[in-house]
């Protein structure tokens, strides 16, 4: 089952109560050997949330600009392998809109919301081919998610994205301006000190 809110498909409680606290077994081990850490933003500000990535490519954005690496910049490890789990998601949900169904995710973006932490309205567009959907999958507290047009002044619709919701923005969603206002603190107990998790699987290559 789906909706659609601005060319955005929404997956309502995709993932239930099992597989979500199975995924997040699976996450404490990948944050475990690529630890969380904070980008910056353009101007140096720091970012409220904090990530972490898993594949070939990981999303880094410090003073030099925002780009894809291989490699975590604290550890300078090679990323964690992409969770099975996850990749199973995406072929059951992003597989009919791909050009090539077999083609797979290489990178996974872990975003982590406290209470206080929000995610200013923007554009994705550090990948190199907008024609690949991105794929979200979110835990814990609840979040309140803003989408709009592909211009920034574009009217914006907004939705609460729940733990075990999926997200897929294929087409005409792909750069649409779309950011996280706030989470609603204590909405889950999935995890135990609360929060919220966000896996972004995206095509970089
Ligand atoms: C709509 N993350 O990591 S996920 C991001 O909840 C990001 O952490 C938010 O935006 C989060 O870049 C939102 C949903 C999402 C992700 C990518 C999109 C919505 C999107 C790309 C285009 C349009
Ligand atoms: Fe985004």
């Amino acid at each position: 089952m789906s909706i659609m809110i601005k060319y955005v498909h929404v997956y309502p409680g995709h993932l239930g109560l099992a597989a979500q606290l199975a995924l997040v077994a699976e996450l404490r081990g990948l944050l475990v050997a690529a630890p969380l850490f904070r980008s910056s933003i353009a101007g140096g500000k720091q970012m409220s949330v904090r990530m972490s990535s898993a594949g070939r490519f990981g999303w880094v954005s410090d003073p030099r600009g925002a780009r894809y690496e291989t490699r975590h910049p604290a550890t300078g490890a090679p990323w964690p392998a992409i969770p099975d789990s996850v990749l199973a998601i995406w072929r059951a949900i992003a597989a009919p809109h791909l050009r090539d169904p077999a083609r797979l995710p290489d990178s996974c973006l872990i975003n982590w919301y406290d209470a206080s932490a929000r995610m200013g309205l923007h554009q994705d567009r550090d990948e190199g081919d907008f024609g690949w959907p991105v794929l979200s999958i979110s835990l814990g507290d609840e979040a309140l998610f803003r989408v709009g047009g592909t211009a920034r002044s574009d009217r914006t619709e907004s939705l609460w994205l729940r733990s075990g919701d999926v997200v897929l923005m294929a087409g005409a969603a792909r750069l649409c301006f779309h950011g996280i206002d706030r989470i609603r603190p204590g909405s889950s107990n999935l995890l135990p000190r609360g929060g919220r998790i966000n896996l972004t699987c995206r095509v970089v290559t």
